[in-house]
């Protein structure tokens, strides 16, 4: 009775329905939801009494089309659920209603929850039609005592409120306001002293998928003091949620987003549905489309970051995690030019955030453009040491600042647009770089990225941080033998994590051999 329980007659699961908490949670169709969201209400509560600290509810369904919708949990630092919860989820979705009650019990026994412990839930929404009532479903799973309401907000912003309530303000105040100012301040800090700013460096143009992005970037611009302008397009007042823009879009088709009047040589920017990934691109003078991905991001952020380090005289270990999806070519960069760590995991946020905490610095970027930096304990106590420092010379302690500064701009909890936004605006600022300078630190391999259906892409195992498949038999020696004919080539063919298709990989040193193997060869394994 005490978790609401009793609601659970008022959502309904549709007998026989199966869903499953995948990569980025629930996502499905906003329509077959409404029970998951209640019981999801549910668990974050447990949730929250097992870790006795806040948990984050955030309902959307990021780059997906607006009929859509989704929802996952944030626990207590703002880091995605572990692994053993989101099989309670799964658990929890899938209980027919009358199963539903000795679920909760079992849950309830195996973690030996205390259910006299209060319980807090922040639970929040991106823009769709359908957040509104899908996240009032979720209240009505989370005790009534202890949820809070946060209404609108990007997903990153979510996360940096549970990680800011449970910290007890150390990370940042746990509103949005306390969430636009830090930001504000650290960009304005890092920009101030930059020499000879121009108009065309402080201005930028942000395609804001219409989505919450949009909404929320608006609200932070004038805490920018008019240090960065925007030119905001796909604002949402007409335009249809990711349709035809936004960052998915645009990395994957490779192109400009429908809605943005765009010049030569002028810098936009994309976000998502949720606002916690962005690609950067510009067109040249002859109108070809230029791509700035989550690569070329990790790219440009890690050469600042190493200079700076350099400049502070301070001993800290930077690496680079990335995907499979990662361009051969920002590889091939990081690792023998830079002279950086670069680690590959699987897809999705939670590998890359897992790997990117081993290190001092640890900064990882899905090439479709979600990413952060993560700084360690002691690396963050290295940086505030110094800074404070009087023994130190002035061209350490600055850079020591900066570095202090840096930190304060980025959140840590997950990728987030805006942040990442600031952070790519400041860097380019204080190295005086166009984005023109900056795409041209390598040049991509031309790739192309496509989906196959399949019948079941279960059967379909992979291995190497989903760089080669072990099953099923022959597929991978087939794969092999295409790629060996080009130069600077490499496939891979990997299940979805999001969606009941099997997506294909493919690049090489000429656009001809990055296309000759066709997915219809999938066909003749799976
Ligand atoms: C989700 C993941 C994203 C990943 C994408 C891949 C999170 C928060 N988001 O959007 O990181 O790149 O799924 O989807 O983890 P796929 O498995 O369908 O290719
Ligand atoms: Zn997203």
């Amino acid at each position: 009775k005490t978790l609401g329980y009793m609601k659970s007659a008022h959502h309904p699961k549709p007998v026989g329905l199966v869903l499953q908490y995948g990569t980025a949670g629930f996502r499905t169709c906003a329509k077959k939801l409404d029970h998951i969201m209640f019981r999801m209400g549910l668990l974050a509560t447990l949730r929250s009494k097992k870790t006795k600290a806040t948990i984050g509810v955030m309902v959307t369904a990021s780059h997906n089309p607006e009929e859509d919708n989704g929802v996952k949990l944030v626990d207590p630092m703002g880091e995605m659920v572990t692994p053993a919860w989101e099989g309670y989820a799964t658990e929890l979705a899938n209980a027919e209603q009358e199963g539903l009650l000795p679920t909760l019990k079992d849950l309830i026994e195996r973690e030996a929850i205390d259910m006299a412990q209060e319980a807090n839930v922040f639970v929040g929404k991106d823009t769709r039609c359908s957040s509104e009532s899908l996240s009032k479903a979720v209240m009505d799973g989370v005790c009534a005592l202890g949820g809070h309401y946060n209404g609108l907000v990007t997903t990153p912003q979510l996360h940096y409120l549970v990680c800011c309530q449970n910290t007890q303000g150390r990370y940042g105040e746990a509103t949005i306001k306390g969430y636009y100012q830090k930001l504000s301040q650290a960009f304005i800090q890092l920009t101030k002293n930059v020499p000879n700013r121009t108009d065309d460096q402080k201005t930028l143009l942000v395609d804001g998928a219409n989505g919450i992005g949009a909404l929320k970037v608006s609200e932070m611009e004038t805490y920018l003091k008019k240090e960065l302008q925007l030119s905001l397009f796909n604002d949402g007042s007409s335009g249809k949620l990711n349709h035809l823009c936004g960052a998915d879009f645009v990395k994957v088709q490779q192109r400009a987003p429908k809605g943005v009047e765009i010049s030569a040589g002028e810098r936009c920017c994309s976000y998502d549905g949720d606002a916690d990934r962005i690609v950067y691109y510009y067109t040249d003078s002859a109108s070809r489309f230029h791509l700035l991905d989550g690569d070329k991001i990790a790219t440009l952020i890690s050469t600042y970051l190493k200079d700076l380090l350099t400049q502070a005289g301070l001993d800290l270990q930077i690496a680079v995690v990335q995907t499979a999806y990662a361009n051969g070519s920002s590889t091939r960069y990081l690792e023998d030019v830079m002279k950086v760590i670069v680690r590959c995991t699987k897809t999705g946020v939670k590998h890359l955030h897992h790997a990117a905490q081993e290190f001092d610095i640890g900064i990882y970027f899905e090439a479709n453009g979600h990413g952060t930096v993560l700084f360690s304990k002691l690396a963050e106590e290295k940086i505030q040491q110094l800074a404070r420092d009087s023994n130190a010379n002035d061209e350490r302690k600055r850079a020591a600042f900066t570095l202090h500064n840096t930190i304060n701009l980025i959140n840590q909890t997950v990728g987030d647009a805006m942040s990442d936004m600031l952070l790519i605006e400041a860097v380019l600022a204080i190295r005086g770089m166009t984005v023109q300078q900056w795409d041209a630190i390598y040049t991509d391999l031309p790739n192309r990225q496509l989906k196959v259906k399949v019948a079941d892409r279960r059967v379909i195992d992979t291995t190497d941080a989903e760089r080669r498949t072990v099953r099923p038999e022959g597929l991978q020696e087939a794969i092999d033998l295409l790629v060996k004919k080009y130069r600077r080539a490499r496939s891979f063919v990997r299940p979805s994590g999001t969606e009941d298709v099997v997506r294909v990989y493919a690049e090489a040193d000429t656009q001809v051999g990055s296309v000759s193997w066709h997915p219809a060869l999938l066909l003749i394994y799976v």
